[in-house]
């Protein structure tokens, strides 16, 4: 009995071993395997298309795994010519460039009767202007001696963006213009003066008194102080980028 049962283990291995060799498993033909979306894509939205197809015309079928990067996409059949599949990657969820990897792999399972293979899709994700300008350090009050010389840079203000290129390039002014987005208060006293914030309208002579640089943030005092004639200073500073969003 146990002689029969070793032959017919035999005989089952061997089986199994010529089905491999006659199958194959199946390919991708697509031009690339990466593409580029941009972080404010719509969810839902067809990002990118590849074809599949198996040697053995064996039925295909496709789905993604369950890493975090795979939660972001569906995969979708969308037709068949012959053997041949055409399939989409869909965005499930929305993106974000500026607080997650600007580059992403995915991994696409396809199995055929036999085989199962991944396919590798890089997808670069495109920043978008979608972040305003935060200031930082508030809030902005200072005191300065009324003998302060005058060109005397006496306070710096400063403001982050966490997008790249001209969408997270700052300009700082202490006018509001159309381009303005956000702006901040800013008190300055002049040394043993009471501070006032109970007064909240800007100062008419504030431009007059201090200058600020747009590409630094830097305050400078231009006009000599005088306790006695004003104790202390209210204005607002602005940022902006150079796009609005
Ligand atoms: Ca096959
Ligand atoms: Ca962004
Ligand atoms: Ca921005």
């Amino acid at each position: 009995m146990a002689i029969i049962t070793k032959h017919l283990l035999i005989s089952y291995c061997l089986f199994i071993s010529v089905e491999s060799q006659s199958n194959r498993p199946p390919t991708v033909n697509s031009l690339n395997n990466y593409f580029t979306v941009f972080e404010n894509a719509s969810t839902g939205s067809l990002i990118y298309q590849f074809n599949a197809t198996d040697p053995d015309n064996d039925v295909l079928t496709f789905s993604f795994g369950s890493s975090d990067t795979d939660s972001l996409v569906n995969v979708t059949q969308l037709s068949s010519s012959g053997n041949i599949y055409t399939c989409g990657l869909f965005l499930k969820t929305q993106l974000d460039r500026d607080n997650s990897p600007s580059v992403r792999q995915l991994h696409v399972k396809i199995k055929d009767l036999l085989f199962e293979i991944t396919y590798k899709i890089f997808m670069i994700i495109n920043d978008v202007n979608d972040n305003p300008p935060t200031f930082t350090g508030l809030p902005y009050r200072f005191s300065l001696l009324e003998d302060t010389a005058l060109l005397t840079p006496v306070f710096t203000v400063s403001a982050t963006d966490p997008d790249t290129g001209s969408g997270g390039q700052i300009f700082y002014s202490m006018n509001a213009s159309s381009s303005s987005v956000f702006h901040v208060p800013i008190v300055v006293s002049v040394e043993s003066g009471p501070i006032y914030f109970v007064e909240m309208q800007d100062d008419a002579d504030y431009n007059e008194t201090f200058s600020l640089t747009s590409n630094t943030g830097i305050i400078h005092l231009k006009r000599k102080l005088d306790y006695e004639t004003k104790s202390f200073y209210h204005f607002k500073v602005y940022s902006r980028v150079c796009i609005n969003f």
